[in-house]
């Protein structure tokens, strides 16, 4: 297996996933500071241009957050990152649909890449500080979700957290403020053996 990856960007969260397996795979950072996702070789790997990317053993690619983090857990049971009851998973997937396409798409997206949702330079402000709030409101619903849990499915770690992760790490690096439940969920994370790997492995400490 393969991991295409930005230092920092969404796809530290299936490198967590990755180093929470602990099964051998590669890496390869492909930095879009440099606008390498719209180059070739990469361009060939996923023209959609964007990371994460995941290389399978058998040279097959899969994209999008939650495809290969459901394929990762599913292709890798005894690591149980997704849970055996029907209620918590349907709650695992409600949660990374909520954080990639509606805190992520519409609300991180806005802050980085503000040229995305409208030609005029003069907008740029406003449509970041939108993006700020939807992002807020976002993280406060799911603080209010989470509750005293743990994890997402409860005492067990998931590809749910994972994604959430990469959340809570962008509102760090972006002075947005998580609530209680999420921060006490966010420093839990940071405990984590794997996560520790993968923040000096990217060096985005
Ligand atoms: N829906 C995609 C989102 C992937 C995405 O937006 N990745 C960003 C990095 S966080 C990217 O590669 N952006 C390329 C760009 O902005 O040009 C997923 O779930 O994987």
């Amino acid at each position: 297996m393969k991991l295409y990856y930005s230092p920092g960007a969404c796809s530290i969260g299936i490198h967590v996933l990755l180093e929470e397996l602990g099964a051998p795979y590669e890496s390869q950072v492909i930095s879009l500071a440099k606008g390498q996702q719209r180059e070739e070789p990469f361009a060939t790997v996923n023209p959609k241009g964007k990371v994460p990317v995941l290389e399978r053993s058998d040279g097959s690619v899969l994209t999008e957050f939650p495809a290969i983090s459901y394929w990762l857990a599913r292709s890798n049971p005894a690591a149980k990152l997704f849970p055996d009851d029907l209620g918590e998973q349907a709650r695992v997937l409600e949660t990374i649909d909520y954080v990639v396409a509606t805190i992520h798409m519409q609300g991180f997206a806005r802050m980085f890449r503000p040229e995305n949702f409208g030609p005029n330079e003069a907008d740029r402000e406003a449509v970041q500080s939108r993006g700020r709030e939807i992002a807020r409101n976002g993280l406060a619903l799911l603080d209010k979700t989470l509750g005293q849990r743990e994890y997402v499915a409860g005492s067990q770690f998931s590809i749910a957290d994972a994604a959430l992760f990469y959340v809570e790490f962008w509102a760090g690096r972006l002075n947005i403020e998580l609530p209680p439940n999420l921060a006490r969920h966010y420093a839990r994370l940071r405990e984590r053996p794997a996560v520790q790997r993968v923040i000096a492995k990217e060096n985005v400490g």
